[in-house]
């Protein structure tokens, strides 16, 4: 097989979606290699995947102009500057109203789209959906690591992104500091927490959006580390793959779906499973978000 996502247009600033990848894993704390990710994803992506989604029922940008955007050199930046050329680079194609998917990289890399976002949307009227083990609400990684990187680490993503105004969700939460949770409750953000009682059923996790405007960001450390080992610090328990696909179908179909990003795929040898997971998951999304403007 040898079918996926076309990039048939080598003008990002025509496209209708741009995916635009963020090799980065200079703040990660455990094993390392997420820089990796978004070119194992792409090649999934391109050529991996039935053209036809069941899940949605849909053909992906079918009638779209797609773009694949590359920011080179990223990994030699410091966690302040590459948020900030992520920023730059996503703000280029908000005018044109094309929808981007952001690739990671760790998982810092989404604090350079919630801040693009920012300058295009009222962040009160957007909630960011996290799908992650961990909260990513520390202030920042000083309490773990040996060379802190400050303010910008993969732990402190929410933690900006609740500081920019936007509305957060988090799902799959299950490995956490205190001080974090502790965040989470003082300003009652939405927690899913899981193997603390039943999993929810996605209608009550869209319910607790109250915006009609959603940010999805899905961190691979989210899902069972059985469908999704290939990360950088994997979690047992999580997300079963039927289920997130159920909750991407309530999210999308439901909400109005501003940008997607996915995070921490670190590709290990001998194994595809978590580049093609994620690369699933970034085809079916698109696919959802074509069904709902058809
Ligand atoms: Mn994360």
């Amino acid at each position: 097989m040898a079918t996926g996502l076309k990039i048939n247009c080598s003008d990002p600033y025509k496209a209708n979606v741009v995916v635009l990848c963020a090799p980065y894993d200079r703040t990660a704390s455990f094993r390392k290699g997420t820089v990796n990710g978004p070119a194992a994803i792409v090649e999934s992506l391109k050529y991996q995947m039935e053209t036809y989604d069941r899940y949605s029922q849909a053909l992906p940008a079918a009638e779209r102009k797609v773009a694949l955007r590359e920011l080179r050199n990223l990994n030699r930046c410091s966690p302040a500057r590459m948020v900030a050329r992520v920023k730059q680079e996503y703000e280029k194609y908000l005018p044109q109203g094309a929808f981007v998917l952001l690739l990671g990289g760790e998982h810092s890399v989404s604090t350079g789209a919630f801040g693009a976002l920012a300058t295009r949307y009222a962040p009160r009227e957007v909630t960011i959906v996290q799908i992650d083990a961990h909260f990513d609400l520390r202030d920042d990684d000083s309490d773990y690591s040996d060379t802190p990187s400050g303010i910008y680490a993969h732990c402190t993503v929410m933690r900006r992104a609740h500081e920019l105004g936007f509305n957060c969700v988090h799902v799959g939460t299950r490995a956490y500091a205190q001080e974090e949770m502790l965040y989470a409750c003082k300003h009652g953000l939405a927690v899913f927490e899981w193997g603390q009682g039943p999993v929810p059923e996605p209608r009550e996790i869209v319910e607790a959006i109250s915006t009609r405007l959603v940010y999805v960001t899905i961190d691979i450390d989210g899902f069972d580390p059985a469908c999704m080992p290939a990360t950088g610090t994997p979690v047992p328990g999580g997300l079963e793959w039927y289920y997130a696909i159920s909750l991407l179908k309530e999210i999308f179909g439901r909400k109005s779906v501003i940008g997607a990003d996915v995070v921490e795929v670190a590709p290990r040898p001998f194994d595809v499973l978590t580049e093609y997971g994620a690369a699933q998951l970034c085809y079916t999304m698109l696919a959802l978000r074509e069904k709902r403007n058809t």
